[in-house]
């Protein structure tokens, strides 16, 4: 156990759009151990909507008048990417054990700086949001692979369905916002990383919104030869859906969906679908977040590292090019420091 207020890991959570503030009910209601004590969010009406949720917390403009504002064992960064690369730097200049949402950086030079300055500081503090890895059921595939329960994994097909976006989903976001995490729990699952990239497109929905040719089909092919494709889609309607099927020498094995054939369809009747990840990823959310504490209570950094916010960051970077180009994109990452194992 470390230097950690004993009434709980006082959790100061920066950002309070969606994420941030299921975050601070999810610690506030669920997580045992650990207390909000600051939020900090510039916009005074959803620092209000979080403060409201965790009685007790102070809110603040930002994380640096929160650490000022008063003591703080731990932060969980739910601000938009593009606002990480500081945050981080100031959690790690403090010492703080640091939960921050994907992406860790939205380009692969931000993501390399903040890898930078925690070997510099020496002890791993941060964990990228990658709440499948939490998930039970991908938990149970990547054991099932690990242990050639049915022979070697040949191939795996992934389907990312979100029933829609909200207004500003660029087409680059595809990529940087939703595949990110295939760019994680995929080489995860299979054990080995990810040497190129390729996105097709074939015919686009004409149901998408304005500027967006979606669904796209992403390839991956793994260092060890495996092949992942991923049909990427967010104008799926029916609700969210999120699917994984891995082939193996001697079987398949699928997560994700009930067994037999379906029809998923908006206004027909559905069997166990979710109407968006806070409720389809809510009980890996519950776990992502509770190991984290309890990993900041005994010092030890567990769940995806900065490196893995790094590999994911220039999966996204040949990801975003292979959009504008045929073929597939080689994915150019510096060898893994011996710090992340
Ligand atoms: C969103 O930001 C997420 O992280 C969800 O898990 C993903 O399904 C969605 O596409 C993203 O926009």
């Amino acid at each position: 156990m470390t230097g950690v207020d004993p009434m709980g890991v006082r959790v100061a959570v920066v950002g309070a759009g969606a994420m941030g503030l299921d975050h601070v009910r999810r610690l506030t209601r669920e997580i045992a151990g650990a207390r909000v004590v600051a939020v900090a969010e510039p916009d005074p009406r959803r620092r209000t909507a979080a403060l409201t949720a965790a009685p007790g917390a102070r809110g603040y403009p930002d994380l640096a008048a929160a650490l000022a504002g008063g003591a703080v064992d731990a932060v969980l960064i739910a601000s938009p990417g593009p606002a990480h690369e500081e945050v981080l730097l100031t959690c790690l200049a403090a010492g703080l054990p640091t939960l921050c949402e994907k992406p860790l950086c939205p380009d692969a030079a931000a993501a390399r700086r903040v890898v930078d300055a925690e070997l510099r500081g020496g002890r791993q503090l941060i964990q990228v949001g990658f709440m499948r890895r939490f998930d039970a059921e991908y938990a149970a595939l990547r054991e099932l692979i690990a242990q050639r329960r049915a022979g070697e994994l040949l191939m795996l097909h992934a389907a990312h369905r979100n029933p829609s976006v909200a207004a500003g989903y660029r087409e680059s976001m595809l990529i940087t916002d939703s595949v990110v995490h295939e760019f994680d729990v995929l080489p995860w699952l299979a054990g080995a990383a990810v040497r190129s990239i390729e996105v097709r497109r074939g015919r686009p929905n004409p149901g998408s919104p304005d500027g967006l040719r979606e669904p796209i089909l992403v390839l991956m092919e793994l260092d060890d030869g495996v092949l992942a494709d991923v049909e990427m889609n967010v104008s799926a309607r029916f609700g969210y859906q999120v699917t994984t099927e891995a082939v193996l020498a001697e079987g398949i094995a699928r997560i994700g969906e009930p067994a037999g054939l379906m029809l998923w369809h908006r206004g027909a009747a559905t069997r166990s679908e979710h109407a968006d990840y806070l409720t389809r990823f809510a009980e890996a959310y519950r776990s992502e977040v509770q190991a984290w504490i309890d990993s900041v209570r005994t010092g030890a950094a567990t769940g995806p590292s900065a490196w893995d916010g790094y590999l994911a960051a220039v999966c996204c970077e040949a990801g975003v090019a292979a959009l504008d180009r045929p073929g597939p994109v080689p994915v150019d990452r510096l060898p893994t420091p011996d710090f992340y194992g």
